[in-house]
């Protein structure tokens, strides 16, 4: 497509976004409550609701274009029976995971037994979708992975930062985007004077305690929880929620998701659109420079009630580093988009992630409450190639564990590809590819368990199973920058595609992902902003 008429697509699109807007706010208002329509052409559709999504949406109807975000999960937005939105961790019912009637918890055992049961088959929030070698941890509905995470938000060390996106300035990086990133997630540090005092951090002050100890940097991290709403939630005057255990399965008050920061904005803006229990299943190219796009309406129990083609001049994939990869995999394969190059499905990777817990000893104990939140980490990523979260488990008994997520410089890299006998889209991840995790934690937990003379969980995640190695929750890659994409994340061969999510990061961001996935999100649109409307 010429630059000629890719500017008199988007043109069209802002005409009709002028015209909705001449039609006065309740008109608008009734555009952003109403699902698409079978027919409907929009100046850009979104696929999904995260980080990048949200990012996109935002800017584009700040340039004055017309978006519509196409969500497969619920919009969150309505109580259930109990006048909570969210479901505790400790009790997990229809809420928690995406179209499965049995949990699939994280930390799947305790003291040896297994902790999970069964649910009704809903479309829940948290999706555990199993691939041969890994079971990967996305969040399900409007405001994606927000709606689930832990909330860290972490800039990587600036020394680390070419490792992360090679062909990205490190400068207009650090200088423009992670701070835009910052700011419009809302990120903040808990008070140091506060995690000194309260019961809701003995676990994390115990962290630090044998972190020190054994001589390693500790590193307090950031958040996007409101931490003057958690000191509230301490004094019993507002109800209780990281203090209650709410996280896995969605928070219901302090955590500041998606949908309270990028997405209320978007909103505001009137000319942001979202349909939720819609899920993209083709992106083809269609007459004019434009795409058709076929979605599918499904219902709570996850059988499809609709079936809508629409038109978009401009698509962005946001679907997440599994989504979009396996929607761009099975396109090109299927001959939908032809033109993608032999980069798309490539370079996954898990950010390294591993977990596991230490046993401490009795006068040790890391306290009944623990705040859902975590705020600190263990940094040895220089001289072992781990970062390890001092997390929560926040069980609301004593546990005498110390619990870590770690994220490792695993060098390991998978494919997406289709396989056309199954109908699906494998990846090719092993569940051996995790031992240089296992070795670069054991790092930093064999001379603490050395130093204080302690010993390795072995009851959390099986019978006598010491690492959480089957799993991630920052799946990245699959549509790398510069390689799938060019270097702004323009899809090669299909002018119009662009790919805006974490599936651009090759693997690995040194630290957790969301900050990093956000900021580039920032920087790629304000290019294409600026070069291709
Ligand atoms: P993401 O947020 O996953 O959004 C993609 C959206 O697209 C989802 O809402 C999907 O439902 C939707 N979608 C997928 N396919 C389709 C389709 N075909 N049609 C329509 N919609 C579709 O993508 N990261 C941190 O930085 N700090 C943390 O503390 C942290 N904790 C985490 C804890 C858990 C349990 C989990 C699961 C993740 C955690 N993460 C954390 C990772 C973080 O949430 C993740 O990297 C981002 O959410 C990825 O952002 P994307 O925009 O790539």
């Amino acid at each position: 497509m010429s630059d000629n008429l890719s500017r008199r697509g988007f043109i069209a699109g802002a005409g009709s976004a002028l015209g909705v807007a001449a039609l006065g706010v309740r008109a608008t208002a009734a555009q952003a409550a109403a699902p698409i329509a079978d027919g409907a052409h929009v100046a850009a559709l979104v696929i999904g609701t995260g980080y990048g999504g949200s990012v996109a949406a935002l800017r584009l109807a700040q340039a004055g274009v017309d978006v519509h975000m196409i969500e497969m999960g619920m919009a969150w937005d309505t109580p259930g029976a109990d006048g909570k939105i969210f479901c505790n961790t400790r009790e997990p019912d229809y809420r928690s995971y995406w179209l499965r009637t049995r949990t699939k918890a994280p930390l799947n055992y305790f003291l040896g037994f297994p902790i999970d049961r069964d649910i009704p088959r809903h479309t829940g929030v948290l999706d555990a979708e199993e691939f041969g070698g890994i079971t990967v941890y996305q969040g399900r509905g409007v405001g994606g992975g927000s709606l689930v995470n832990g909330g860290m938000a972490v800039t990587p060390k600036r020394e680390n930062f070419a490792a992360v996106l090679p062909s990205v300035n490190a400068d207009e990086m650090y200088n423009v985007f992670y701070p835009r990133a910052n700011a419009g997630l809302g990120v903040a540090t808990i008070d140091p004077a506060w995690f000194e005092t309260t019961a809701a951090y003995q676990y994390a002050r115990v962290g630090r305690k044998h972190a020190q100890r054994s001589g390693f940097p500790f590193v307090f991290v950031p958040d996007v929880y409101d931490w003057d709403y958690m000191k509230q939630e301490e004094a019993g005057t507002v109800t209780k929620s990281a203090l209650a255990g709410e996280i896995l399965y969605g928070n219901n008050h302090g955590k500041k998701s998606l949908q309270k920061t990028y997405l209320a904005q978007a909103k505001a803006t009137g000319r942001v659109a979202i349909s939720p229990l819609h899920k993209v299943t083709s992106v083809a190219p269609a007459a004019g420079g434009r795409y058709t796009v076929v979605i599918e309406q499904i219902n709570t129990s996850g059988n499809t009630t609709a079936t809508k083609t629409v038109t978009a001049d401009r698509v962005f994939f946001a679907a997440g580093s599994v989504g979009t990869s396996k929607l761009l995999v099975r396109l090109k394969a299927t001959g939908a988009l032809p033109n993608l190059n032999g980069e798309v499905g490539k370079g996954w990777g898990d950010n390294g992630n591993v977990m596991c817990g230490r046993a401490n000893h009795m006068w040790d104990p890391t306290g009944s409450l623990q705040s859902a939140i975590p705020c600190c980490g263990i940094d040895n990523w220089s001289a072992g190639g781990a970062f390890a979260e001092v997390a929560p488990l926040p069980t609301g008994i004593e546990t005498f564990a110390s619990f870590y997520l770690s994220i490792t410089k695993n060098p390991n890299r998978a494919q997406f590809s289709w396989n056309a006998a199954a109908g699906k889209v494998d990846l090719n991840w092993q569940a051996a590819w995790k031992q240089p995790s296992i070795d670069m934690a054991k790092t930093i937990f064999d001379k603490i368990n050395a130093k204080e003379g302690t010993i390795y969980r072995t009851d959390l995640f099986g019978v006598y199973k010491i690492w959480g190695d089957h799993l991630t929750y920052h799946p990245l890659g699959g549509a790398v920058l510069n390689k799938a994409t060019d270097n702004y994340g323009r899809l090669t061969g299909h002018p119009g595609l662009y790919v805006i999510d974490g599936s651009l990061i090759p693997g690995n961001t040194t630290v957790n992902p969301f900050v990093t996935i956000t900021a580039l999100a920032e920087r790629n649109i304000e290019r294409i902003i600026a070069t291709d409307l």
